[in-house]
């Protein structure tokens, strides 16, 4: 055998080597992310830092009971998440302090919204809701099943007539109600861990934060575009993210607090780079 050829052969070789490692590693991998997802601050964030591309993913499928609805005017949102026999799944884990988060927001990234809904005993989840627009809305079911944390949407449609807005303009700072919130220090990168901290003063006074479901703020980041949703993972103590984003591009960010028994959502744009 001649060198270039013992080079191509050992380079087939080691292919398939990897090839094999690739395969068993993604056969392995949904076995261990129970073992490493169930804590509530779950650390497996490189491993999945998109979802909420999909209706079915995890074996697990969102069935929305209806997928149209009139403009601001409440209705009631039914829906399931179906195991791979098509039934209802009934047990699901704590995550955040709630078994299930519904977020809801416009293609165009607004009327933003975070419900937890209501479990029956026949397996349904449900909610009150009311969208303001006319427009494609996107619904995200947000939960973990024998700790594995999944996101599945759908789309929802608001008769009418639909006037899409352009994405506002990166910022730093944003109104929640009477409190200006800042992006204090946020270097993000593509494909890097990136870590997001905000500030909340009123009248130019800091603010003093209550819990909410679990830390001082929950924060929901999506893509332009796909509205893929991000893994984020919030700091126990402060108002403290941490955030992978996958590519550069434009990206909304949704914080949310309480101050005096009442939730305030603040909105970006966030700009990430190479
Ligand atoms: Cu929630």
């Amino acid at each position: 055998m001649t060198a270039p050829l013992k080079l191509a052969a050992f380079a087939a070789v080691l292919a398939l080597v990897f090839g094999a490692a690739a395969l068993a590693g993604g056969a392995v991998g949904p076995l261990h992310d129970p073992a490493t997802a169930t804590a509530e601050d779950g650390m497996n964030m490189s491993a999945d830092p998109i979802r909420g591309l999909a209706v079915s993913e995890n074996g697990l499928t969102l069935d929305l009971a209806r997928r149209a609805a009139h403009p601001d005017t409440k209705f009631r949102l039914d829906f399931r998440i179906l195991g791979g026999d098509g039934r209802a799944v009934r047990e699901f884990d704590l995550e955040h302090t709630k078994r299930m988060h519904l977020i809801v927001v416009r293609r165009d990234l607004t009327d933003f919204q975070h419900l937890h809904p209501i479990l029956r005993a026949d397996g349904t989840w449900t909610t009150p809701l009311t969208l303001r627009q006319a427009g494609t809305y996107r619904v995200f079911a947000d939960f973990s099943v024998n700790g594995r944390p999944t996101t599945l949407a759908d789309d929802l449609q608001v008769d009418g007539d639909v006037r899409s807005r352009q994405l506002p303009a990166p910022s730093k700072s944003a109104e929640a109600d009477n409190f200006r919130v800042r992006l204090t220090d946020g270097a993000v990168r593509a494909d890097a861990e990136s870590e997001l901290t905000f500030d909340v003063t009123r009248n130019g006074k800091p603010v003093s934060l209550e819990d909410y479901l679990g830390a001082k703020g929950h924060l929901v980041a999506l893509r332009e575009g796909d509205l893929a949703f991000l893994h984020v993972h919030p700091d126990a103590n402060s108002l403290r993210f941490e955030a992978s984003f996958p590519n550069a591009g434009s990206y909304r960010l949704f914080l949310q607090f309480q101050v005096a028994g009442r939730v305030h959502t603040a909105a970006f744009t966030l700009e990430v780079s190479r």
